[in-house]
C-alpha cells in the first residue's frame, strides 16, 4: 500500500451556521470560526471540513449552492475565508470544503439561464423532460418527499429534482457542464484547499430512459435511489473528475456515498480509487424504515457492534474509510447508539473511544467532543430543517398522531445535530449574543465546553487524551496502519477488538452492558494506556464494569 498524507490524520466537521456566532446576528460565521481555530488545534484534529458556505438561499442550509465562487454573505466574505485558509496553515491544519455537484440552486445563474430559455443551452446543464400525458416524466419520489419532477413554467417540460425542488440536478451527460465543474473544484484546490467531502455523489448518473419504478410507498411512487441503485456507468464519471481535479493536487477526498454496489469498494477507495476515503455509515443504516422515520427500526447493541465489525472487516482488505459516530443530517450519536443507562459522561467517553480507534479517518462533528446529545422538541414549529418537516407529514399521513409524529421527528430529526455549538453556560450557550437561528438544547448548562475546560474528568479532555494516544509517535502507526481483529465477540454487551501491527498488539474494549463483565486475556498486560475508570485487571483477565472501557498493550 502507497502511503498517504490523510492516513493518520483526525477530522472535525464544522456546521458553520451553528458553529460560533461572531456579530450576533444569530448565524455563526467565519469570523467564529477563526477565533476557534486554537481550542481545534488543541483538541488534535488536523483536517477540518466545513459544511457549505457558497452563496445560497439556505433552502436546505446550503447544499443549495446559487454561486460556487462566492462566500455566503451570512457567514462573511472572500477575504475572510483567505484570513482562514491562511490561520490554518499557520496552525497546520488543513481546511476541506463541502463540494455539492449533484445539484445547484434554483437561483443559480445557469438554472435562471435555462428557465428564460427552456430549449437553450442552458437547459441542457439540468434534466428538462417533456411530460407524460400532462403527468411528470416518471413516478419517482424526491428524497425530501414528493415527486423528482416540477412543471417549467410555460412549457409541457419538467426538470429534474432529486432533493428540494429548490436544488435541480445538474446534468453531468453534459461536457460543457462537467467542465465548468472541475474548472470550480480546480480554483478552489489552488486557492490551497486540501480537498473535499463529496455530497451525494452517487445521485450523478441518472437512467436516461427515467422508467417508472415499481411503486413503494401508498402515493404510487418509488423512492429516486432505486434509480441510483439500478443504473450502471458512473466509474467514467467519477474517474474523470478524479483525473480533472483532485488527483492534480494530491487531495484529501471523502465521499458520501450510499447505496454502493456489491463488489464496487474497490473502485472507489481502493489504490485506484476515485476517491481517498468514503464515509461509513452502515450503522447508521441499520436504523432505516421501509417508508421513513416513522417505521424507523430501532437499533440493538448486537447489530450495531456485529455491523461495525463486518464494516472493519470488509473495509480494511481494500481501503479505508472514514469513521463516523454523527454529522449534520443524522441523530446525535450518544442518544442513538448508548442504551438510557450509559448516556453518561462514562458512556460518551466509551463510544468515543471504540469509534475513534477503529482502523479508518474518524471524523468528529462539532459538540461530540463534549457529549452534545439531541434535543428536547416541543412542537413540529420548532424545526427547521426540511426533511424533518417531510418526514413528519409523511408520519402523519401514515396515520400517526401529532404527539407521535413529533416523537419520531425528535428522535430522528438532523436538528439535533444542527442545534447551536455550546460553548459555556452563558445566554445562548456562548454560541451568539443575539437570537440564535434554531434553538439552543437546554442541557448547555451542564454540557458545554468551558465547564469541561476546567474539569480534568471531562469528556472534553478525554477526547483530548484520546486523539493525543491515537496520534503520539509511539502508537500512530498500530492506531492508523495495524490490522483490526474483532474480540470477545461472543460476550454479551461487550464491544472488543486488537489493532496489531508487526511490534505491537493493542485491545480495545467496552462494557455497553448493565452487568459487570469478566474477559480473559489472550496475552498478558504490557500497558494500560488509556481509560476512562480504571478497571480491575491481572496477567490474564480484565474486569468491565458497566460503561467502562480501556486501551491496553498486550504483549505482542
Ligand atoms: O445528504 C444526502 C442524503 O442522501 C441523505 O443523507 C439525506 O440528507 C437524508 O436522506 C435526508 O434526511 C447530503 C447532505 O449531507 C444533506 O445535508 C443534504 O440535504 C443533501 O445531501 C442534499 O444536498
Ligand atoms: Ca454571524
Amino acid at each position: 500500500m502507497t502511503k498517504k498524507w490523510w492516513h493518520d490524520k483526525v477530522a472535525y466537521q464544522i456546521y458553520p451556521k451553528s458553529f460560533c456566532d461572531s456579530n450576533g446576528d444569530g448565524i455563526g460565521d467565519l469570523r467564529g470560526i477563526i477565533s476557534k481555530l486554537d481550542y481545534l488545534k488543541e483538541l488534535g484534529v488536523d483536517i477540518i471540513w466545513l459544511s457549505p458556505i457558497y452563496k445560497s438561499p439556505f433552502v436546505d442550509q446550503g447544499y443549495d449552492i446559487s454561486d460556487y465562487y462566492a462566500i455566503a454573505e451570512e457567514f462573511g466574505t472572500m477575504e475572510e475565508f483567505d484570513e482562514l485558509l491562511a490561520e490554518a496553515k499557520k496552525r497546520d491544519l488543513h481546511i476541506i470544503m463541502d463540494l455539492v455537484i449533484n445539484h445547484c440552486s434554483s437561483e443559480h445563474e445557469w438554472f435562471q439561464k435555462a428557465l428564460a430559455d427552456p430549449y437553450g443551452e442552458y437547459a441542457d446543464y439540468f434534466y428538462f423532460r417533456p411530460g407524460k400525458e400532462g403527468n411528470a416524466p416518471n413516478n419517482l419520489r424526491s428524497y425530501f418527499g414528493g415527486s423528482c419532477w416540477e412543471p417549467v413554467p410555460g412549457t409541457d417540460l419538467y426538470y429534474l429534482h432529486m432533493f428540494a425542488r429548490e436544488q435541480p440536478d445538474l446534468n453531468w451527460e453534459n461536457p460543457k457542464l462537467r467542465q465548468k465543474l472541475y474548472d470550480m473544484v480546480n480554483w478552489w484546490l489552488q486557492k490551497g484547499l486540501s480537498g473535499f467531502r463529496i455530497d451525494a455523489i452517487i445521485n450523478i448518473k441518472k437512467d436516461l430512459d427515467f422508467p417508472d419504478l415499481p411503486a413503494d410507498g401508498a402515493d404510487s411512487m418509488a423512492s429516486c435511489w432505486r434509480m441510483v441503485e439500478s443504473v450502471d456507468g458512473i466509474d467514467a464519471f467519477l474517474t474523470e473528475l478524479r483525473d480533472e481535479t483532485f488527483r492534480k493536487h494530491d487531495a484529501f477526498t471523502v465521499g458520501e456515498v450510499f447505496n454502493i454496489k456489491e463488489g464496487e469498494l474497490p473502485c472507489f477507495i481502493g489504490e485506484d480509487g476515485y476517491f481517498s476515503t468514503i464515509f461509513d455509515f452502515s450503522a447508521h443504516s441499520l436504523s432505516d424504515g421501509k417508508h421513513g422515520w416513522y417505521d424507523a427500526v430501532p437499533i440493538t447493541f448486537e447489530k450495531w457492534r456485529d455491523t461495525i465489525i463486518q464494516s472493519q472487516l470488509d473495509v480494511q482488505k481494500v481501503g479505508f474509510e472514514a469513521n463516523i459516530i454523527e454529522n449534520h443530517d443524522e441523530p446525535r450519536g450518544v442518544s442513538r447508539f448508548l442504551p438510557p443507562y450509559d448516556q453518561t459522561p462514562a458512556g460518551t467517553k466509551m463510544l468515543g473511544t471504540i469509534s475513534l480507534l477503529l482502523r479508518g479517518i474518524p471524523f468528529i462533528y462539532q459538540g461530540q467532543e463534549i457529549g452534545m446529545q439531541n434535543a428536547k422538541w416541543n412542537s413540529i414549529e420548532e424545526f427547521n430543517d426540511i426533511s424533518t418537516i417531510d418526514q413528519y407529514h409523511v408520519a402523519r399521513a401514515a396515520g400517526l398522531s401529532d404527539t407521535e409524529a413529533l416523537e419520531v421527528c425528535s428522535s430522528m430529526s438532523r436538528d439535533n445535530a444542527r442545534t447551536p455549538m455550546q460553548w459555556s453556560d452563558a445566554p445562548q450557550a456562548g454560541f451568539t449574543t443575539g437570537t440564535p437561528w434554531l434553538k439552543v438544547n437546554e442541557n448547555y448548562h451542564t454540557i458545554n465546553v468551558a465547564s469541561q475546560e476546567n474539569e480534568p474528568d471531562s469528556v472534553l479532555n478525554y477526547y483530548r487524551s484520546l486523539i493525543a494516544l491515537r496520534k503520539s509517535p509511539e502508537y500512530r502507526d498500530v492506531f492508523t496502519y495495524g490490522t483490526f481483529r474483532p474480540a470477545y465477540e461472543k460476550t454479551e454487551s461487550v464491544m472488543a477488538y486488537y489493532r496489531i501491527s508487526e511490534d505491537k498488539r493493542m485491545l480495545v474494549a467496552g462494557n455497553f452492558g448493565e452487568k459487570t463483565a469478566v474477559l480473559h486475556l489472550e496475552k498478558p498486560v504490557k500497558k494500560l494506556l488509556l481509560t476512562n475508570e480504571t478497571p480491575e485487571y491481572t496477567a490474564d483477565q480484565l474486569t468491565l464494569k458497566n460503561c467502562q472501557v480501556v486501551v491496553l498493550e498486550l504483549e505482542s
